[in-house]
């Protein structure tokens, strides 16, 4: 059976230093704070990252599988040259009932060599997240090593030790679990990552051989032992209340200079490093450059995912920077035909679709990029509108399967304004808002002047609105804010930004938006004020509440049932009369 943590030799290093590490080992003595079979706290944690092994599409094979997670996003690899393979997961605790896969290593090291360095290890990205726990079930076999030691890192280079364990022989222990709660430099870190490594005895307990022993006492230490793995996960509590997003068409046409020192990168760089976006659609990158803009943004912004789209119109592609995790990319109407859509002609460019993992929400999030045909031009505009059939096309007919009621947003330059239509256009922007695309309008304008405007800032006045960030109704209905960026109106100017950068950086003027986290569970604040104070947690949109008070923690009774309109914080107010009274907000489904 399972024997339980051990307290390695870090743990008796008490006063090392690292202040979470003694508290750590406090709760360790207190024998509260590893559990060896999952509590629950149901409904307060989340899976960050979540690994069943199984195969994406069931194959009734054990043997085949995947280190992609089933849930949230996370990668997950092997240290110090082991092996790996899948293998039948029966026995763990994942419900699968058929085509259950584990995650099988061996090929361990010589004794008495590589201490620590082999196994597995875990990055995560925990951007918007608190994470709370790791948890997995294992199955070790006789002669592979007692002693592993989850070790984590901060800065994605430094690992350090966890707790160790002593792993029982062929048998298969559910729920194992480690407390994460306690990690300093955890949270908010794209740079996050967990391990599993096999470890010497002598460093595990503090005595004994400086070799492996074997986790039967029946057997020698074996390189060729096992270590399975099933229902791998890192739990965390969502705490990103709102996350920003923005469109930008770069003006990169033509441009055969696209380096981190061009004038015109720079006043880029200055713009999005003082706006801080954490979704980032970009159109206009030019041709030949794409290692250059994924280099360029990873200059200034390290932790950002970048995307660069597909060939298409041999002049210029869309891109995509993302601080959230990318699950997939997906191209669509790449070039297609356009005829069935009333132009003769091909989509100009493409589709570009990015799956994103925002902290609670339950499903992915998609961004779809654009860039319709330019041109006032007969033709041009016709070809426009023949783009925005196809799009809304997709999103009647290829969407509701796909994306089975998922938040999505679709960003870029429609090349027509919907307020200023030109002589030969047809409506390609109402195109996109149309029935059955689930698109809504967003109008954001410029703060001080009130613009919606977003085209040309190398002209003396602008004309046009040729940029949109159209959500579909969650994220439109937790809109917090949005505008349209123009250095030389802005008030005040955010710092690093110079007056002329709007119209050094583009003749396009960014759009951004910020959406509300409408999964947050709620997180009660109180303020005083008069003869009482507020009840203040984050909401999201359109969501109700009941109001609960108890004065001793056992019986509850409801005080009120709120429904709250807007996006933002939400607040009870109170009156502060006779004795101790305790409040909690249940958030009603
Ligand atoms: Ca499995």
């Amino acid at each position: 059976m399972w024997s339980g943590w051990c307290m390695g030799e870090q743990g008796k290093r008490g006063g090392s230093g690292q202040g979470w590490w003694d508290g750590w080992f406090g709760r360790l003595l207190a024998g509260a704070w590893v559990l060896a079979v999952a509590s629950g706290a149901a409904g307060a944690e989340w899976a960050i990252a979540a690994w069943d092994f199984n195969s994406v599409t069931p194959d009734s094979s054990v043997t085949t599988g995947t280190l992609e997670p089933a849930k949230g996003w996370g990668s997950l690899g092997r240290v110090g040259g082991v092996r790996d393979s899948f293998g039948s997961g029966y026995g763990s605790s994942d419900p699968a009932v058929t085509d259950n896969s584990d995650w099988r290593l061996s090929g361990w090291p010589a004794q008495g060599t590589g201490n620590k360095l082999h196994g597995i290890e875990i990055r995560i990205n925990t951007l918007g997240w608190q994470p709370l726990r790791l948890e997995w079930d294992q199955y070790v076999s006789a002669a592979a090593s007692r002693y592993w030691r989850v070790q984590y890192t901060t800065d994605g280079v430094t690992w350090r030790d966890g707790p160790v364990l002593a792993a029982a022989p062929e048998v298969w222990t559910h729920g194992l679990s480690v407390d994460l709660s306690w990690v300093l430099g955890a949270a908010d870190n794209p740079r996050f990552g967990l391990r599993l490594v096999s470890e010497f005895e002598a460093t595990a307990l503090g005595r004994g051989a400086a070799a492996y022993v074997a986790a039967s006492p029946l057997y020698p230490y074996a390189t060729n032992g096992w270590l399975r793995l099933d229902q791998l996960r890192v739990w965390g509590r969502p705490t990103l209340e709102r996350w920003s997003v923005l469109t930008w068409n770069l003006a990169g046409f033509g441009m055969t200079n696209w380096t981190p020192t061009h004038p015109q990168l720079q006043a880029i760089e200055r713009i999005l490093r003082a706006l801080r976006p954490l979704v980032v659609s970009f159109q206009e990158v030019p041709e030949g450059w794409e290692a250059a803009m994924t280099n360029w943004v990873r200059s200034w912004w390290p932790e950002a995912t970048v995307v660069v789209g597909s060939r298409t119109d041999g002049a210029v592609r869309l891109a995509l920077a993302s601080g959230l995790p990318v699950r997939a990319v997906r191209s669509w109407l790449r070039r297609v035909p356009l005829q069935a859509w009333g132009a003769d002609a091909v989509f100009t460019r493409e589709l570009l679709e990015a799956e994103l993992v925002v902290p609670g929400f339950p499903e992915p999030v998609h961004t779809f990029a654009v860039h319709l045909k330019a041109g006032a031009d007969v033709e041009s505009a016709v070809r426009r509108a023949a783009e925005a059939r196809a799009i809304s096309n997709f999103f009647a007919v290829e969407w509701p399967a796909r994306g089975r009621g998922r938040a999505y947003w679709l960003a870029g330059d429609c090349n027509e304004d919907i307020r200023r239509p030109r002589a030969a256009e047809q409506g390609a922007v109402q195109i996109l808002l149309g029935e059955g695309t689930g698109l809504r309008l967003l109008s954001p304008v410029q703060a001080a002047t009130g613009d919606d405007r977003t085209w040309s800032s190398w002209h003396a006045s602008l004309s046009y609105r040729f940029d949109y960030l159209l959500p579909s109704g969650l994220l439109w209905s937790n809109v917090l804010d949005s505008g349209v960026f123009r250095s030389d109106r802005e008030w005040p100017r955010p710092a690093g930004v110079e007056e002329g950068d709007s119209a050094l950086a583009s003749d396009h003027l960014p759009v951004w938006a910020v959406f509300a986290n409408p999964f947050l569970p709620p997180r009660l604040s109180w303020e005083l004020g008069g003869t009482g104070g507020r009840l203040r947690w984050w909401s999201g949109a359109g969501q109700r509440y009941r109001i609960e008070m108890s004065p001793d923690l056992q019986e509850w009774s409801a005080v009120a049932e709120m429904h709250v309109t807007g996006p933002g914080w939400a607040e009870y107010g109170l009156e502060l009369s006779g004795g101790r009274r305790f409040y909690r907000v249940v958030r009603l489904p």
